[in-house]
């Protein structure tokens, strides 16, 4: 209720207190003093130790001069009318108490809670496995103690803020290079207490394998036992190999042994496929002679 209202309803109070039938019996104007009540406000109600509030009395009717207690609830009094007072964490009945001339009394309470100052937690937890280029994913910031509300700056490599949600969802460049990076997090909490946390993730560039096959001996007579091998040169591995042999056969051996039973001219075919699924492929030429 405004306090102008309940001025309102002291006076309302004030004047029903009168009787009627005395008020038309006296020939002279009375002085009508309304019973003593007193209300008690504060501000702020709520906040985070040490907290500071502004208490306010308003008192309302009574005889002669009106005296006024505040017990904040802590231990703690004032005997002003708009007293302050700092608080630790907890839940504290602030009480004022009036007292007029006539030892008529009149009480009210307001309720105060303070939180504890806690100092916040954070770690990143999420899309942070790294792999080929291009990466992207989503982290989050998991906040733990602290007060909230809390704030929220993401960054990677240092740069500027690239997000102020407690969620990052994150794009890396495709440079062609393999490149370490580190996205960090800022959590701030209401009170200004401020905690970090930096994951690394690794994009690896993108490159497709180059073959280089060697096969000995390449000219023999039937059957004619042949040791093959490819060398490779990028790719992102793990890297498969598959040989094929143009006999029907084939082997997914790095560096096979094959014998052709047969007489002929055998292409053989290897092909390296990377990780991401990048291919390339080279021929040797076999030739077995009767
Ligand atoms: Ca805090
Ligand atoms: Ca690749």
């Amino acid at each position: 209720m405004h306090r102008t209202e309940l001025a309102l309803a002291g006076l309302v109070l004030a004047t029903l207190l009168i009787p009627s039938a005395s008020l038309a019996q006296r020939s002279t104007p009375v002085t009508v003093i309304g019973q003593l009540r007193v209300v008690a406000s504060a501000t702020p109600l709520t906040g985070i130790e040490p907290h500071d509030v502004s208490f306010d009395t308003q008192v309302l009717g009574g005889s002669g001069t009106v005296a006024v207690e505040w017990r904040f609830g802590d231990g703690a009094t004032d005997t002003g009318l708009n007293p302050t007072h700092t608080y630790g964490a907890g839940v504290y009945q602030a009480t004022v108490i009036a007292i007029d001339d006539e030892g008529a009394t009149a009480v009210d309470t307001v309720e105060v809670q303070v939180a504890a100052d806690l100092v916040p937690q954070v770690r990143i937890a999420g899309d942070l496995s790294g792999g080929i280029e291009p990466l992207s994913g989503d982290l989050d910031a998991l906040v733990t103690s602290g007060n909230p509300p809390f704030g929220y700056s993401w960054s990677i490599d240092g740069g500027p803020p690239v997000a102020t949600t407690s969620g990052l969802s994150w794009a890396l460049p495709v440079t062609g290079s393999t490149l370490l990076y580190e996205l960090s997090v800022v959590v701030t909490d209401t009170d200004g207490d401020v905690a970090s946390d930096v994951v690394q993730i690794l994009s690896l560039a993108d490159t497709a394998p180059a073959l280089s096959v060697s096969a000995a001996p390449q000219v023999g007579s039937a059957p004619l036992s042949v040791g093959f091998s490819v060398g490779i040169l990028d790719g992102n591995p793990p890297l498969q190999v598959l040989w094929e042999f143009a006999d029907g056969t084939s082997s997914v051996l790095a560096s096979p042994s094959h014998v052709f039973a047969t007489p002929g001219t055998y292409d053989v075919i290897v092909r390296v496929t990377d990780a991401n699924g990048d291919s390339a492929t080279d021929t040797v030429a076999i030739s077995v002679t009767p």
